[in-house]
């Protein structure tokens, strides 16, 4: 499996599109049809089924999703990256999986596809800069890659990599962070259902500014967690680095859920702003773990959520 290229098989291929009827015209038709497409059979043919893990709530518009981004490795605009990811690569694209796993080696993204459900989970997400979406992603869980790879004894931590191509990644020229991206979790949060591997969103493939073409979701912490175009996962006894951590420690912890009463030291982070609602909507109330406390709170019990660690 490892490292076996199929140059024929392209991304298109392995990601089918909505062929029928795309989310944002189901989202914009009437509900009776919409709920109908998605309880029916023409589901199969989108390839991501519905999630229990999904929000109910309207999720922003592809336009909204796509155009305010952050991806310092197309710059630190939020349109930057928008304008500039377009020179990245994701074909062919494959991941390295080391560390403390069975079956090391590199990972053609057809291969980790091959035998994963690719479900729609439509997940609130909550920027550190105290803006906030919500995304209908298209992804699998983490915990079905791992499990393929096989988990060692001795595994804690899982580490995570962005490809670093300056070539290609005009603001990764400049010294803003340590490239290469990196970020990480404890196992049990990587093992969490939640915790997804997204390749698209609206029901097509993962726009590049958006980390094309495989990034992680990990919806109750600050959005710096869930790194983009990922090229390396490795699993390892100790905690990993990770880039925003280690540039200002004082400023974003390695845990880093989301948490509206633990304020950043040059902001509070007690409500949010959602994009989309225009410059005088009222702000809402961050909730805790953003909304997913039931879901995530128990992994945190014995820790102080008011310290960064
Ligand atoms: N490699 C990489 N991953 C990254 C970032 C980045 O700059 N580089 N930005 C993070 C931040 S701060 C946020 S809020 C989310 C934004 O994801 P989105 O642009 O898809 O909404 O991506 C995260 N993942
Ligand atoms: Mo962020």
């Amino acid at each position: 499996m490892a490292g076996r290229w199929k140059p024929d098989l392209t991304w298109a291929d392995v990601t089918p599109k909505a062929a029928y009827m795309n989310r944002r015209q189901l989202l914009a038709g009437a509900g009776a049809v919409a709920a109908g497409a998605i309880a029916g059979p023409a589901m199969a043919s989108l390839g991501a089924v519905p999630s229990p893990y999904s929000t109910d709530e309207t999720p922003n518009t592809f336009e909204e999703i796509t155009n305010y981004c952050n991806f310092y490795e197309f710059g630190t605009g939020k349109e930057d990256p928008a304008r500039n990811a377009h020179m990245l690569t994701t074909e062919p694209w494959a991941v390295r999986i080391d560390g403390l796993v069975d079956k090391p080696g590199l990972y053609g993204l057809e291969d980790i596809l091959a035998d994963v459900t690719l479900e729609e989970r439509i997940y609130r997400l909550r920027c550190v800069e105290a803006w906030s979406m919500v995304v209908p992603w298209v992804g699998f869980e983490l915990a079905d890659l791992l499990a393929k790879v096989g988990v060692q004894d001795g595994a804690r931590y899982v580490a995570f990599e962005t490809a670093y191509r300056p070539d290609e990644m005009p603001g990764a020229r400049f010294p803003i962070l340590d490239w290469p991206y990196r970020e990480g979790l404890r196992l049990d949060e990587a093992m969490h259902p939640l915790t997804i591997l997204a390749t698209g969103l609206y029901d097509e493939p993962m726009p590049n500014q958006n980390g094309a073409p495989i990034r992680l979701v990990v919806p109750w912490k600050y959005g710096f967690k869930s790194i983009k175009s990922v090229v390396r996962i490795t699993l390892t006894a100790d905690q990993p680095h990770a880039s925003w951590n280690h540039s200002q420690p004082r400023e974003y912890g390695f845990y880093s859920n989301v948490n509206p009463e633990v304020d950043h030291p040059r902001w509070s982070q007690a409500t949010e702003r959602r994009i989309g609602e225009g410059l005088f909507a009222p702000r809402r109330p961050t909730l805790m773990f953003n909304g997913y406390a039931d879901e995530v709170a128990s992994m945190y019990a014995g820790m102080d959520l008011t310290k960064f660690y």
